[in-house]
């Protein structure tokens, strides 16, 4: 078993495989039956090319060995930090199929997160696209292999300079260790906890059940053509059901190189694209350029939206704008998801966030005290289930605080739930910034700005955008000349912070509120900082 995995007790694992969550299969095999089943059916769509599964599954079998070959092990860690290409799911098959582990970065991410993924999973291998979006990634693989002493090989899809061609890692398919169902098969980034950045670990049997499971909710078959607009690296359009459960069902899965509404809305024109996923403030934009595209978007018949709350308003001008039906999604990394289920009626699908998936997920609505409130009042949604996780990866210190004692995930959401089982998702209390879906650790920030020689003390907070939700604000007290947004943002680009991070907004100030703990109030400051104009 992985060292630093926490697995569930024996008592749920084995509820959970008599109730059959968990049907003891691998992700790997998941696409070998489909590939026996239909294999000259069109399995990804990237551009001008267009796979079937027998060739995906065939890629997937010789990349498998080929990595095998240059020594890659079952357990072994695998940094993939690629964006919406063939690849990536070629890759996370044959790392699947291998036993090996891919731990997902997201596109956005730059050094100071590469770097720390690579060093906690102690990556043996990292894999790139030469250049994405104009930034090229091999002059940032050049320093992650410094900083990291377990990586052997950097792997690139396309140009490789120095390191080595991804196509060129590719082998006559030989037997391998198949992994067991309940090891774990992908780490992946948890969207905010306090500190640096947590490692999720998903089992192959838990992330089966998740992906299956989300692909009936969301009503998926051979005929779906799903298109990834969002990074695949991330769990929504991963497998919630995203393009693994749209591999699973034998549908088509579309890439879109990045979801503006010129990239996406063709290729839903071209390929016919009837499901695809959103964050919510790209959903507003999708609903803009709607009313002045030329695309035929009468494809499409179902619009997911998750990661951020959606505005009932918002929710409201979906179906109209875009022709198609509304799931909303709130969902997390460590497990946990909820859907709109597709026959819900108006009222729940425009302003709940959706009810759980399994009818096994326990959810535990709390105060500060860790007491269940009354039905229907606000407080902590704490979790655990089927796909739920019971830990962080090599994090024991922090899963003493995250998890209960007896199994639960705290998830630092704010809900109240309806008697329908519906969630209504009003805040939250932990220290992270939902920027339109994008989740700031505010921690990690904060301690970046105080090594900046102009700042005393720093806390970041929440303002409210009409776009994103919110942006982040860095409330500054100076040491000598206050620093400018400009110089604090150089500072953190040049430590390699991704972009969503950087704050979008910095107040100078003599002081913070406190409470009577002395610690930073951060609701005053927030309040003190959106009652400022600008
Ligand atoms: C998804 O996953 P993560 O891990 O990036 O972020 C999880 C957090 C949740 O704890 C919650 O704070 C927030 O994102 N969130 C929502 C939301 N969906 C996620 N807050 C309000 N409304 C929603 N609909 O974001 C994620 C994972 C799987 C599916 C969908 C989203």
């Amino acid at each position: 078993m992985l060292d630093g995995f926490t697995g569930w007790p024996e008592e749920f694992a084995t509820r959970y495989r008599e109730r059959g969550y968990w049907q003891g299969h691998t992700l790997g095999s998941l696409l070998r039956d489909r590939a026996l089943a239909r294999p000259a059916h069109t399995a990804v769509i990237d551009g001008d090319r267009r796979w079937t599964y027998r060739e995906l599954d065939e890629r997937a079998d010789r990349l498998a060995a080929g990595l095998h070959g240059l020594g890659i092990a079952p357990g072994d860690r695998v940094l993939v930090h690629l964006p919406n290409v063939a690849e990536f799911l070629v890759l996370s098959f044959a790392l699947f199929r291998l036993g090996a582990i891919p731990v997902f970065a997201l596109p956005a991410h730059r050094e100071t997160e590469i770097a720390h993924l690579a060093r906690l999973s102690e990556a043996v291998a990292y894999v790139i696209p030469d250049s994405h979006l104009g930034f090229d990634h091999r002059p940032l693989a050049r320093i992650v292999c410094e900083k990291t002493p377990t990586l052997r090989h950097v792997l690139v899809a396309g140009d490789p300079g120095e390191f080595t061609a991804l196509s060129s890692v590719d082998a006559d398919p030989r037997p391998l260790p198949a992994p067991r169902p309940s090891d774990v098969a992908l780490l992946l980034l948890s969207g905010g906890t306090t500190g640096v950045p947590k490692l999720i670990p998903r089992t192959h049997d838990d992330y089966v059940y998740n992906l299956t499971a989300s692909a009936e909710v969301t009503g998926l078959d051979a005929t779906t053509r799903y298109l990834a607009s969002l990074p695949v690296a991330h769990n929504f359009p991963l497998a919630c059901p995203g393009v693994l459960g749209t591999l699973h069902v034998g549908g088509t899965v579309v890439l879109s190189p990045t979801p503006s509404p010129d990239d996406a809305f063709r290729l839903i024109e071209r390929e016919r694209v009837t499901v695809t996923a959103l964050v919510p403030p790209l959903a507003l934009l999708w609903l803009e350029a709607a009313e002045w595209a030329e695309a035929d978007l009468s494809s499409l018949r179902l619009l997911q939206v998750g990661g951020a709350k959606l505005k009932p308003d918002t929710a409201a001008r979906i179906g109209p704008a875009l022709g198609c039906r509304l799931q909303q999604v709130f969902g997390m990394a460590e497990g946990l998801l909820n859907f709109t289920r597709l026959d819900d009626p108006d009222d729940l699908l425009l302003h709940t966030q959706g009810r759980p998936l399994a009818a096994d997920d326990e959810l535990r609505i709390v105060d500060i005290d860790d007491r269940e409130v009354a039905p229907g009042e606000v407080g902590e949604l704490q979790v655990r289930g089927p796909y739920t996780v019971r830990g962080y990866y090599r994090a024991a210190d922090h899963n003493r605080t995250a998890f209960t004692p007896d199994g639960y995930y705290r998830s630092g959401d704010l809900v109240r739930q309806l008697p329908s089982g519906h969630l209504m998702v009003e805040g939250r209390i932990k220290d992270v910034i939902n920027r339109g879906g994008d989740k700031i650790p505010v921690e990690e920030v904060e301690n970046h700005l105080l090594g900046h020689p102009a700042v005393h003390d720093v806390a970041i907070v929440g303002i409210p955008d009409l776009t994103l939700g919110e942006r982040s604000c860095a409330c500054v007290i100076a040491r000598g000349v206050p620093p400018t947004r400009a110089q604090l943002n150089a500072h953190l680009t040049a430590l390699g912070l991704a972009a969503f991070k950087l704050p979008d907004r910095v107040e100078v100030m003599e002081s913070f509120p406190r409470t009577g703990l002395g610690k930073v109030n951060k609701r005053a400051l927030a309040e003190r900082v959106a009652g400022s104009t600008r």
